[in-house]
């Protein structure tokens, strides 16, 4: 297993429009064993395969508090179950150290295929629905600063850019 390199905001990549998976075969299914070993080395939540500079519709998420309930999303497709909507503090591996308050849809439906290349449905709401909405605008190339003003988003973007040069310089 290998941990990917995560792509972090403004990174022009990250607005790539991932393409469906074909086929799941041995490539895809180590893609996502590489993407879980790396969004838990991360401490994160969920991560989509836009992160890791491979676009194609992989996301995987792990809500749980011992890290072992990994979910897998292949091929997402997600549609409002409501009109009442959920508001959530979010943060995003690719935005680190920032956070911000993000409204969404309440409940989801999830249509999807599992790592067996299986379809699945299910329905999603509170954390999940934020989560699996959140990695499904990564694959749309969008991230939530780009439900923030322009002034917080260009904030942001000043912050990391410099933060990127400190590391930069630093090797
Ligand atoms: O680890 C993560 N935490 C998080 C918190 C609130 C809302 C969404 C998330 S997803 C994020 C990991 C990530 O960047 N996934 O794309
Ligand atoms: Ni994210």
């Amino acid at each position: 297993m290998t941990v990917l390199n995560i792509l972090e905001f403004p990174d022009k990549r990250l607005r790539t429009v991932a393409k469906p998976v074909e086929v799941v075969d041995g490539r895809i299914q180590t893609l996502v064993r590489d993407m879980l070993e790396t969004m838990y080395e991360a401490e994160g939540i969920g991560l989509a395969a836009s992160q890791v500079d491979v676009h194609e519709r992989v996301v995987v998420i792990d809500l749980s508090d011992e890290r072992n309930e990994p979910l897998v999303f292949i091929n997402p497709d997600i549609t409002p179950l409501t009109d009442e909507e959920f508001s959530y503090q979010e943060g995003c591996l690719s935005v680190p150290g920032f956070y911000e308050e993000i409204t969404r849809p309440a409940r989801v439906k999830i249509h999807a295929l599992n790592e067996q290349g299986e379809a699945f449905e299910t329905e999603a709401e509170g954390l999940l629905a934020v989560c699996i909405q959140h990695e499904c605008d990564h694959l749309a190339g969008k991230l939530f600063v780009d439900y923030l003003s322009n002034l917080k988003r260009d904030r942001i973007q000043r912050k990391l850019d410099k933060i990127h040069r400190m590391q930069q310089r630093a090797g």
